[in-house]
């Protein structure tokens, strides 16, 4: 065989040395290798160190109160695999798409069943709440799970602050809608703009959280910026980003996936084990990074906490 110089060989050519190991581990590994090659974490897509990318926090002196004994998955995993389809619809796509959205200036509207309505500066609503940080499982309603180190104050202080009326039975949100910085919305994947509702009390339940950051920064792009919820005991779908609007209200909001198709996502969505989704078991989830799936647990482990609210009601109608 003739030996070229460097210059003469095309770029087609080369095996690229990633794609080089891989082929080499999958040899060594040979079928249990193939499985683990295709995980996410095995791609090179996710590495493992649990911290965020060097500097300064943009958020400290935070009390743990919630969740210290779980252990969180790593800033990569969190931030490279996400649901927000105003970002795209893949799991990587926000990530890639984070550059449209620029989540500032930025404030959210308080109205409805409210005696005082107003208008709050993010900057603003992050001064006058006392942060903290709680480490919540996310169960996502497709079967995969995480562990997040959020960074927020309870949902209740905020709507408080509006005093609610006696009318007030439900809480509506409503993501921004913008299809320039989101673009996801220039395709009709979902009625725009994304709605989500919670009744009052889950509403106010010390639980459910307004967060504005992850890993002691602020929330990138892709996990919702500048604000949205989290309510750690249902689907992830309920836990809506990047929040314009909370409007407190007398009849059940219409949200966005139980519009889009009623028979498969309900009102609810408590996390629940025992009630499959139409297409699908709940019984089990993976959580992101680990090989093995683990049994999910009833309002996602939080069922000592929040089971109370739903005494007498029959979750597999209200599911
Ligand atoms: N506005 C909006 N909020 C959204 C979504 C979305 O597509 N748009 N996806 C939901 C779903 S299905 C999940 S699982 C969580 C994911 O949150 P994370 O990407 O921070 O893990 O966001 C929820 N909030
Ligand atoms: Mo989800």
């Amino acid at each position: 065989m003739l030996i070229r110089r460097a210059a003469d060989i095309r770029p087609s050519e080369i095996t690229d040395e990633k794609v080089w190991r891989a082929r080499r581990d999958f040899l060594r590994l040979g079928a249990a290798g193939a499985l683990l090659l295709t995980s996410p974490a095995r791609a090179g897509l996710f590495d493992s160190t649990p911290e965020p990318p060097p500097g300064r926090a943009d958020f400290t002196g935070l009390n743990t109160t919630w969740g210290s004994e779980l252990k969180a998955n790593s800033w990569q995993e969190i931030t490279t695999y996400n649901n927000f389809y105003e970002l795209g619809t893949d799991k990587a796509d926000p990530a890639q798409n984070a550059h449209y959205f620029t989540p500032q200036p930025w404030s959210v509207a308080i109205e409805g069943e409210v005696a005082r309505p107003g208008r709050l500066g993010v900057e603003d609503l992050i001064a006058r709440h006392p942060l903290e940080e709680r480490i919540y499982r996310l169960r996502c309603v497709e079967g995969w799970s995480m562990v997040i180190p959020w960074v927020g104050f309870p949902l209740a202080d905020l709507l408080k602050r509006f005093e609610p009326t006696a009318n007030a039975k439900y809480v509506e949100f409503t993501t921004l809608h913008d299809p320039q910085r989101l673009p996801g919305q220039q395709r009709a994947v979902l009625p725009w703009p994304y709605v989500e509702g919670l009744r009052m009390d889950e509403a106010m339940h010390p639980l459910s959280l307004i967060a504005v950051g992850l890993y002691g920064r602020m929330l990138p792009a892709q996990n919702g910026a500048p604000l949205r919820l989290v309510v750690p005991w249902k689907y992830g779908f309920k836990s809506i980003k990047s929040i314009v609007r909370i409007r407190l209200t007398e009849q059940m909001p219409q949200t966005t996936w139980h519009r889009a198709n009623a028979h498969e996502y309900g009102f609810y969505a408590n996390v629940n084990p025992a009630v499959d989704h139409p297409r699908w078991s709940q019984a089990r989830e993976r959580r992101i990074g680990e090989f093995l799936k683990r049994d999910t647990l009833p309002f996602n482990g939080y069922g000592e906490q929040v089971a109370s609210l739903y005494s007498g009601m029959d979750l597999t109608q209200w599911f």
